[in-house]
C-alpha cells in the first residue's frame, strides 16, 4: 500500500533535487580575475587576431602539455579539421565510434570516410589489433581518441602508423592535464587536440587547442586558422578562419588558474561516487590510474543490465525525475548517427563492443556545482532504485505500454 512507496520521484514522490543537476555545469573559476582581463580587453580594443592573451593561454597549455607548440582555435572540431587537412589526410581515416560525434564529423566535412573501429571494452579506446585490420589502399591516418582523458595504447597505434606508413593523431578534448606514462598527453602523434568547451575541466566558453613538437605544422595550422594569411596581403595557403578571440582566451587563462582547484574537486566527488555506488551489483564506477595523472571530470558509470536489477536506461528515467540530467556518453554509436548509418549501413556488425558499451555507460554531475552532500542523495537514489527495482520497472513497463 502507500505506507510502503518507496521515496521516488518516479513512483510519485517530491523530488530529491529542487535545481536540476547538469553533467558538465561549468567550472566558473575567478570572476573577478576574469572581469579585470575583460577591461583590459575593452580598453586596449584588441579583441582577436592572434591577441596578448592568446598567446598567453598558448604558452600556458604548451607548458602543461609539455610541448614547443600550442595553437588556439575557436573549438576542437574547427582544430581537428585544420589538422587533418594541414596533415593532408584523405580517403579514409580510422576512428573510433565510440566517441562525440565531431571527431568522426571533422572527416566527413572534407569529404574523407571515417572507418570506424571497435574500442577495447577495458579502456574504452581504439583497439590496435581492430585498427590493423581496417586498413585499405585507402588509408591515410588513424585519429585516437583519449576517451575521459584515458590514454589511448599510444606505442601500439604508433607502431601501426609507422609501419603502415599513416599519420596518427589524438582528439585529446577531454584530456588536459592528464598522463600517460607519466608524460604529459600532447606531445604523442603528430598532433593532439584540446576542447576547452564549456563543459570541458578547463573552459574558455568555445576553444580548442593543438599542440605539436613539430614547427613546420605548427607553423601550416597557424596560417591555415588565419585565412593563409602569411602577411598583409600575402595569401599562401588555402585558409579557414579558426581563430580565438580575446574573450575566450580571458577566459581559458582563468580557468587554467583555477584547475589545480578543479581537479582536486572532481578527485574528491569522484571518490564520493566510488564508496556511495560501491557494492551494487552488476555497477561499476571507472577508475582512473592512481600511476596517472588525470583530471577526473568524467565520473562515468557502467552498468551490465543482464545482472544488475535495473538497466542504464531505466536507471537514466530514475534520475531524471528526480532532477539529475544524467547523460549517456556515448551512446549511440556515432556509425549510428547520420550520415554515417546511411552510409555505412552494415558497420553495426563489426562494432560488438561499441554496441554493447554504449549501452551501458552513463555519465553522472561533478565539478565545481557538484557538492559531497549531493553527491550522496544521489547516491542514496539510486540504491533505493536498486532495491525497489521490481516497482520502477513495473512503473517504466505501464507508462510505456
Ligand atoms: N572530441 C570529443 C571526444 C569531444 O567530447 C568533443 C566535445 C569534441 C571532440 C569537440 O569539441 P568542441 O568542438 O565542442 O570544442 C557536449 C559538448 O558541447 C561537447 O563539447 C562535448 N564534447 C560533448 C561530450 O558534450 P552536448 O551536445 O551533449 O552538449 P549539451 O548542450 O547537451 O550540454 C551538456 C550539459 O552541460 C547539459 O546538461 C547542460 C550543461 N551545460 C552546457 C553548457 C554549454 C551547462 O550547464 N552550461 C553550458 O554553458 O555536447
Amino acid at each position: 500500500g502507500p505506507i510502503h512507496a518507496p521515496h521516488l520521484a518516479l513512483l510519485g514522490a517530491p523530488p530529491v533535487f529542487e535545481a536540476p543537476l547538469h553533467v558538465g555545469r561549468p567550472n566558473i573559476g575567478d570572476r573577478a580575475r576574469f572581469m579585470s582581463r575583460v577591461e583590459k580587453i575593452l580598453d586596449s580594443a584588441w579583441l582577436t587576431n592572434n591577441g596578448p592573451y592568446v598567446r598567453d593561454f598558448e604558452r600556458r597549455v604548451a607548458e602543461l602539455a609539455g610541448t614547443r607548440h600550442a595553437v588556439a582555435m575557436c573549438n576542437a572540431t574547427i582544430a581537428l579539421e585544420i589538422v587533418i587537412r594541414a596533415l593532408g589526410m584523405k580517403g579514409e581515416v580510422i576512428v573510433p565510434s565510440f566517441t562525440f560525434v565531431a571527431t568522426a564529423h571533422a572527416l566527413q566535412w572534407q569529404e574523407i570516410k571515417p572507418i570506424f573501429c571497435d574500442v577495447d571494452p577495458v579502456t574504452h579506446n581504439l583497439d590496435p589489433a581492430r585498427v590493423e585490420q581496417l586498413i585499405t589502399p585507402q588509408t591515410t591516418g588513424i585519429i585516437g581518441v583519449h576517451v575521459w582523458g584515458r590514454p589511448c595504447a599510444v606505442e601500439a597505434l604508433q607502431e601501426i602508423a609507422d609501419r603502415r606508413g599513416l599519420q596518427l593523431i589524438f582528439d585529446a578534448a577531454h584530456a588536459l592535464g592528464c598522463s600517460h606514462g607519466g608524460r604529459p598527453i600532447g606531445s604523442f602523434g603528430r598532433a593532439e587536440v584540446f576542447s576547452f568547451h564549456a563543459t570541458k575541466v578547463c573552459n574558455s566558453f568555445e576553444g580548442g587547442m593543438v599542440t605539436t613538437d613539430d614547427d613546420e605544422l605548427a607553423e601550416k595550422l597557424r596560417l591555415m586558422r588565419n585565412f593563409g594569411f602569411a602577411g598583409k596581403d600575402q595569401v599562401i595557403y588555402l585558409g579557414s578562419n579558426g581563430k580565438m578571440s580575446e574573450v575566450s582566451a580571458a577566459m581559458g587563462l582563468t580557468s587554467l588558474d583555477g584547475f589545480e582547484e578543479f581537479r582536486a574537486h572532481n578527485a574528491q566527488i569522484h571518490a564520493a561516487y566510488t564508496s556511495g555506488l560501491a557494492d551494487l551489483p552488476g555497477l561499476t564506477v571507472i577508475q582512473y590510474d592512481g600511476a596517472e595523472h588525470n583530471n577526473h571530470q568524467y565520473v562515468v558509470v557502467e552498468i551490465d543490465g543482464s545482472v544488475a536489477p535495473l538497466n542504464r536506461d531505466q536507471l537514466v528515467k530514475v534520475l531524471e525525475a528526480e532532477g539529475v540530467l544524467a547523460r549517456r556518453y556515448f551512446y549511440p554509436g556515432v556509425h549510428e548517427m547520420e550520415p554515417y548509418r546511411s552510409n555505412q549501413p552494415t558497420a553495426d556488425l563489426v562494432l560488438p563492443e561499441t554496441r554493447c558499451l554504449s549501452e551501458r555507460v552513463m555519465t553522472l554531475p561533478t565539478g565545481t556545482a557538484m557538492h559531497d552532500s549531493d553527491v550522496r542523495t544521489l547516491c542514496g537514489v539510486v540504491h533505493r532504485a536498486f532495491d525497489h527495482a521490481d516497482e520502477v520497472v513495473a512503473h517504466l513497463t505501464a507508462a510505456e505500454a
